[in-house]
């Protein structure tokens, strides 16, 4: 934290800056000065607050994955330091709610891409007996193991959040930025619905490349409302039903260009005017991990071993540090909302075979007019550029057999990102599949992305 200089007059950035950074602890938040404790902090949130326990708690750091090795990319992939069975080095986000220091500790080294799915409620200022429903999540920065040279900070910047002043942006010239060993409070009052992406606005072509990049989405206040949908869950806050859903699966696609992992490993300056992505991922992995089982990705209710790691499922151990799976499970006649992201550099066209989806929302708004007009649409394809988020809805069709489900293929419909200049059995990019059971083979969704026990 630089040491406030009052005997020069301060811009507007820096003012901004200098209290962002005395607001880097809750003891520093304290140190503010009662005035410029009421202009910087966000209303109602006094150092108390800021106390609280977050509802949850990040870590940046580096960390190891696993991408299919063969064929082999000249010799950056797979990383010859790489650690069997990975073979890719990545920057990344760690869930570490509720860990003690010395778990938190050991999760240097263990990122995971992509970073932890996770999910906030509509601000409500009714909610809690009038006191609101403030979200927060606290992020600090373990440093880079790999890299002990870079002491980079990490942010979280949640990308098309209509909140744009600089303790939300996190770039880091204009915004607050957690340096290694700090600690950091991010506030938030969620007033518009919808799946947005997250990332570290550090460095970012290359901290966002490196795998700092994840999804989260806002729940609209209309959940719970069993009027409009039995289920009670909702997109959107729609008045009519139309985005009510019975499943829900995040879609999140990043993309790996291998010389620039292999380059941050070895000490080496990738040159960013040359990439092109080797590998497409979606949630993470490629076709066919994409159909491999969830990992711990319930951010509220983390599963974890005695040192805080992330425990791999067996048979898929190459898949520990990426532990969102992509496949899809439904019963007929399911409402089922898919929640794309990208936040790859390239555009992705990603389609369901044999099965309409309606776009109901995209960029964190629902499809409707400011007239009221129903601007949603079906389609069997999504053109989705960098950056974007779209939310589509489809019913599961019946269920024929014969076998215990139905399989329709989602798949990104440009031939270089979903086969990942692979040859014929090399490996495959963004491609997963949906399975549709007949009614009563599934249970409940505990959470999103949950496979229902299939
Ligand atoms: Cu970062």
């Amino acid at each position: 934290m630089n040491k406030p200089n009052f005997s020069r007059p301060i811009s507007r950035r820096n003012f901004l800056k200098l209290a962002g950074g005395a607001a880097l602890t809750a003891a520093g938040a304290g140190l503010l000065p009662q005035y410029l404790r009421k202009v910087l902090l966000p209303v109602g949130v006094a150092e108390a607050a800021l106390g609280d326990p977050p509802n949850l708690y990040f870590a940046g750091t580096d960390g190891w994955m696993y991408l299919p090795p063969n064929p082999p990319i000249s010799f950056f992939h797979p990383d010859n330091y790489a650690p069997a069975p990975f073979t890719t080095y990545i920057f990344g986000f760690r869930n570490i709610t509720g860990m003690n220091s010395a778990q938190i500790a050991n999760q240097k080294m263990k990122a995971q891409h992509n970073a932890p799915l996770f999910w906030v409620d509509q601000y409500d200022p009714n909610a809690n007996g009038g006191a609101g429903n403030e979200f927060r999540l606290q992020l600090t920065n373990l440093g880079l193991q790999m890299r002990p040279d870079l002491t980079d900070s990490h942010t979280v910047h949640w990308h098309g959040f209509r909140n744009v002043i600089p303790f939300f942006d996190g770039e880091p010239t204009g915004s607050v930025s957690v340096p290694v060993g700090r600690n950091f409070t991010y506030i938030y009052r969620p007033r518009d619905p919808g799946t947005y992406m997250y990332h570290c606005h550090v460095e970012d072509v290359e901290h966002v490349h490196m795998g700092m990049t994840g999804l989260v989405f806002v729940r609209p206040l209309q959940n719970g409302n069993t009027a409009l949908y039995p289920s009670g869950k909702f997109a959107y806050n729609d008045n009519d039903g139309s985005t009510g859903y019975d499943r829900e699966f995040a879609m999140f696609l990043s993309e790996v260009w291998a010389e620039s992992h292999w380059c941050d490993a070895h000490i080496q300056l990738p040159e960013w005017s040359d990439y092109h992505a080797d590998f497409s991922l979606l949630n993470g992995r490629v076709y066919p991990d994409t159909l491999a089982p969830n990992g711990s990705i319930d951010p509220f209710n983390p599963v974890r071993d005695a040192n805080g790691d992330l425990i791999a499922t067996p048979g898929y151990e190459h898949l520990q540090y990426q532990p969102l799976s992509a496949l899809v499970t439904c019963q007929e006649g399911e409402r089922v909302l898919l929640r794309f992201a990208n936040l790859g550099f390239r555009e992705a066209s990603m389609t369901l075979a044999g099965i309409q989806m309606r776009v109901v929302g995209r960029d964190a708004t629902l499809m409707r007019g400011r007239d009221g007009t129903d601007t949603s649409y079906e389609t069997d394809t999504i053109l989705i550029g960098a950056g974007e988020s779209f939310d589509t809805i489809f019913t599961a069709p019946p269920y024929q057999g014969p076998g215990p489900y139905d399989t329709y293929v989602l798949y990104n419909r440009r031939y270089s990102q979903v086969d990942n200049l692979a040859d014929a059995d090399g490996f495959a990019g963004q491609r997963t599949e949906i399975h549709v059971y007949p009614s009563g083979a599934l249970q409940a969704q505990q959470y999103p992305n949950d496979w229902g026990g299939a």
